[in-house]
Formats: structure tokens, C-alpha cells, sequence
């Protein structure tokens, strides 16, 4: 692999989209206006305040529920092309089931959804950012079985009541979080720890509610509206800390983007092999009768296999990886090391590190993977639906923000070299909003939000002239000469 730069140029494709990014819990507010249920996220945090860094909530966040006009006012001064935000369930659906869809809920999503088509800005929606009903989570949430039924449900009333203008959807966003992360820490809602049995179970079911939710847009919504469906991955880029780390690494890829990507993208579907293996051998060792990771049936893989229109990535960060020796500080999975797989997950001392633990910036991380999707997916669509920078500094002038976007960009522009299909680009996020436990601690926005003004003033930060800049001109060619028209 070569650390090039851009040889060929600085545009990008002519049919190359941009967008922003956010999603209704970080953004929304109105936890509890009109016939809304609460969410596992309204129930978490007024159950485990001390786990949000700063003990806030997203009861108000950036008030977009009624601010929602002056979104799509900075995302037309963007220039974006395409707005990605996502539904709460609980809105739209607040018993979680069928029978019940909100009017009000219905109402604001068609407002929004319209306000951004009448600026000619594509709305690209994701249906499951975390926000699942408390009602459901009370039956089990994602380790009951019947909740790819439940999710199903809920993806069809959304494709029925906004398909005919919505023809990007992401069903799932990162179920390595909201798998992961929720039974190996606890540290997001519901904030139920089981770590080595929970995710895997949740693991299984989010891929069939994918699945599920692909093959009743395919059957029943796709001959009328013609859009794509897919589900968005969290990567963290792995390679070797050392060269006798090349296999241990190859294993941990399957551990980070196979268990996500390998039962849908794969020729052959199911788990990844080596990580089904590892998994079975470890649990026959603990005494258990049957394997900890939930296996899938041959019905089940072949419905799963396919279930995909393109490849979304969501990038931020990369780690290096070694075999974990006694004495290692062993973090999390994903974010360090404890897993199945016993490694040690760390960083080159060359990453500077960002806000947030997990934050260092490794920008060829995102060609890397983009290589590594292409050569074990094939040749496929790949939309970056996540990327952006977290910063402590709440101020306008952000450097280091409009720097990450510059040298991620130009990633994205040697990948499309390489001869990866990398169709469009998100940044997250668009504007300053709730960071889940990071609380408003750390700040992801172009915009700048005023937390302490009841009417959530948004103003544009350095990072919003420069990446509408860029969009504007569909180039990397503007330094320096940033639009002044936000
Ligand atoms: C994503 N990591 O989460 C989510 O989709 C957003 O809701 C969130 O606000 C944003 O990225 C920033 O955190 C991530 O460990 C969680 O690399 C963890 C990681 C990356 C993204």
C-alpha cells in the first residue's frame, strides 16, 4: 500500500453526493410531547443519570422537533445534497407496533421529509438509531428473537408512509454499538450488561431485522419506488501492530466488520468461519452445552445472504492489534481489546488523539477499509453515511475539525483511484448534539449549537465554510477561498 496524494486531480466524480448527518435522539428533543412513548434512551438516562458525563439528557437537545425549518436551512446553505436523519420509532409508532401509528409523528416526518425535497435536498432516513421502545425492551429488546418481527413491522408502516419520496433508507445504525458496546459495557441504554451472550443474541437479530426489513422493501416497495436499502457499519480500521500480528489481525476483522457484514455481504453468508470456531471451542471450554454465539440455520443464511443495495461505512478511528498478554490494559470491544479474541487493541504514537476516549485520527484507516471492504465484498456501491471530528472546543474557528475532513476527504478521492465505488460522503454531524454518554461534552458539529439559549441558536462553524466549500465546488481545490454565504 502506498501513502500517496491525489494524483489525478481534486474533484470528485460528477455523480459524487454529500451530505450531513444526525439522528432523532441527539437531535429532536420533545422526549414526551404529544402521544410519543418513551424510548430506551428517554428510560436510561433518567435511570442511570451518573452514566452520561455531564448528567444531561436528550429531553430538549437541539430542539429540532420544532427548530427542524433551520435544519433544513443550513443543510440547503450547505449545498448538501442529501440530508440523512433518522425516524424515532416511538414517534411514529408509540405503542412499537402497527396499531398504533402517531399522527403527529406521521405529520413531522412528512413536513421535514418535504421541506428538504422542496430544496431539492434527497432526505436518506435510517429507521433504528438506537431509539428502540422501552415497551419492547421491556419483552427482551434485542435479545428476544421476535423483535426482526417487531423491527419488520415498523420498517414497512415507514416505506408505506414516506417511500414515495424517501429512496435512500439505512434500517440499522451500527448494530456494533448498540450490540456491542450496550452488553460489553453497559454504558448505553438499556445499559444491560451480558457481555459474551447479550451481543451475540442482539448480533443475530439485527441481522435478520435487516434482512427482514430489505426483503419487505424489495418485495413490496421497490417495484413502485425504485430506492436502496442497506444497513450502516461501524468500522474501526485494524492492522498489525507488528509483522507477526498479520493473522491475528485478519481474525479481528472478522470479529469488527465480519460478524456485521460477512451473514449479508458475503458469497457464502452465515458467521465468519474462524469466529463461529473460536466462539464454539471457547464455550465448550467454559462448560456450556451450547455455543454462546447463537448459531444461524441453513434457512436463515440463505434469507440473509444478499440482503444489501450498497455497502454504508461509517468511519472515525482505527486501532492496531496483537495478541493480549498478561498484563495488557484490556478496554472494551470494540473500542480495546476484550473479546472472544484474545488481543490487545491499541494506537500508533504517531494518531494524535481527538475529544472523546476512543478518538485518534489515522486518516488512510478509511482506505484501507475501503480496500478491505472492496476486496472481500466485491465490487460494490460503498456511501460513507458517517465521518466528522469531536472537539471539546465549543468555538466557530475549528482548525482541527476542518483539517479532519481534508485529509479524510482526500482518502476518499485516492480510494475512488483505487478503484472503489465510494458513492457519496456524509459528515457527522451537521449540527452539535447530544453525544450519547459524552452528554454535550464533546462536539461533532459544522454548526455550533447554543445549549444555554431556549432556542438552541445554530451558528456555522469554520469546518461548515469549508465542507460546503467543497461541496459547492465538488473539489478539494478551495483552500483558502471558503464561501462566505452560510
Ligand atoms: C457514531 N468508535 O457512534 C454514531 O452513529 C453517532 O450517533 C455518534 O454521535 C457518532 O458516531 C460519534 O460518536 C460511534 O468507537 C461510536 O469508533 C463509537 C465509535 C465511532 C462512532
Amino acid at each position: 500500500f502506498i501513502v500517496g496524494t491525489v494524483v489525478g486531480g481534486r474533484d470528485f466524480p460528477p455523480d459524487f453526493k454529500f451530505g450531513a448527518a444526525t439522528a432523532a435522539y441527539q437531535v429532536e428533543g420533545a422526549w414526551n410531547v404529544s402521544d410519543k412513548s418513551p424510548s430506551i434512551w428517554d428510560s436510561y438516562i433518567r435511570r442511570y443519570p451518573e452514566r452520561i458525563i455531564d448528567g444531561s439528557s436528550g429531553d430538549v437537545a437541539c430542539d429540532s422537533y420544532n427548530q427542524w425549518r433551520k435544519d433544513v436551512e443550513i443543510a440547503s446553505n450547505l449545498g448538501l445534497h442529501f440530508y440523512r436523519f433518522s425516524i424515532a420509532w416511538t414517534r411514529l409508532m408509540p405503542s412499537g407496533f402497527p396499531n398504533t401509528v402517531s399522527e403527529d409523528g406521521k405529520k413531522f416526518y412528512n413536513d421535514l421529509i418535504d421541506a428538504l425535497l422542496e430544496k431539492g435536498i434527497e432526505p436518506v432516513v435510517t429507521l433504528y438509531h438506537w431509539d428502540l421502545p422501552q415497551s419492547l425492551q421491556d419483552l427482551g429488546g434485542w435479545t428476544n428473537p421476535l423483535v426482526s418481527d417487531w423491527f419488520a413491522d415498523y420498517a414497512r408502516i415507514a416505506f408505506s408512509l414516506f417511500g414515495d419520496r424517501v429512496k435512500t433508507w439505512i434500517t440499522l445504525n451500527e448494530p456494533i454499538i448498540f450490540c456491542e458496546i450496550v452488553y460489553n459495557t453497559a454504558m448505553h441504554a438499556p445499559g444491560i450488561l451480558s457481555a459474551g451472550v447479550g451481543n451475540y443474541l442482539c448480533n443475530k437479530h439485527a441481522m435478520l431485522a435487516h434482512a427482514k426489513a430489505w426483503r419487505i422493501y424489495d418485495e413490496e416497495f421497490r417495484p413502485k419506488y425504485n430506492g436502496k436499502v442497506s444497513l450502516s457499519n461501524q468500522i474501526l480500521w485494524l492492522e498489525p501492530e507488528n509483522e507477526n500480528d498479520v493473522e491475528i489481525t485478519e481474525t479481528s476483522r472478522q470479529l469488527m466488520v465480519g460478524m456485521f457484514s460477512h451473514p449479508i455481504f458475503s458469497k457464502e453468508g452465515g458467521w465468519p468461519p474462524v469466529i463461529e470456531k473460536i466462539i464454539a471451542e471457547k464455550s465448550k471450554k467454559e462448560g456450556l452445552s451450547k455455543s454462546r454465539l447463537p448459531p444461524f440455520t441453513q434457512e436463515e443464511i440463505d434469507f440473509v445472504k444478499g440482503t444489501y443495495d450498497f455497502f454504508a461505512l461509517n468511519y472515525y478511528t482505527s486501532r492496531t492489534v496483537k495478541k493480549a498478554k498478561e498484563g495488557d490494559r484490556i478496554g472494551p470491544w470494540p473500542m480495546n481489546g476484550a473479546s472472544d479474541l484474545d488481543i490487545h487493541l491499541t494506537v500508533r504514537p504517531e494518531w494524535k488523539h481527538a475529544a472523546t476516549s476512543w478518538f485518534y485520527i489515522y486518516p488512510e484507516g478509511l482506505r484501507r477499509q475501503l480496500a478491505w471492504l472492496k476486496e472481500h465484498y466485491g465490487d460494490i456501491e460503498i456511501l460513507i453515511t458517517e465521518n466528522g471530528y469531536a472537539s471539546y472546543d465549543i468555538s466557530e474557528d475549528d482548525p482541527d475539525r476542518v483539517q479532519y475532513y481534508k485529509e479524510h476527504l482526500e482518502q476518499v478521492l485516492l480510494a475512488i483511484e483505487d478503484g472503489v465505488k465510494v458513492s457519496g460522503y456524509t459528515a457527522w454531524t451537521m449540527i452539535d448534539n447530544f453525544e450519547w454518554s459524552d452528554g454535550y461534552r464533546s462536539k461533532f458539529g459544522l454548526y455550533k449549537i447554543d445549549f444555554e439559549d431556549p432556542l438552541r441558536k445554530r451558528s456555522p462553524r469554520a469546518s461548515a465554510h469549508y465542507y460546503s466549500s467543497v461541496v459547492k465546488s465538488h473539489s478539494l481545490d478551495v483552500d483558502n477561498k471558503f464561501t462566505d454565504e452560510l
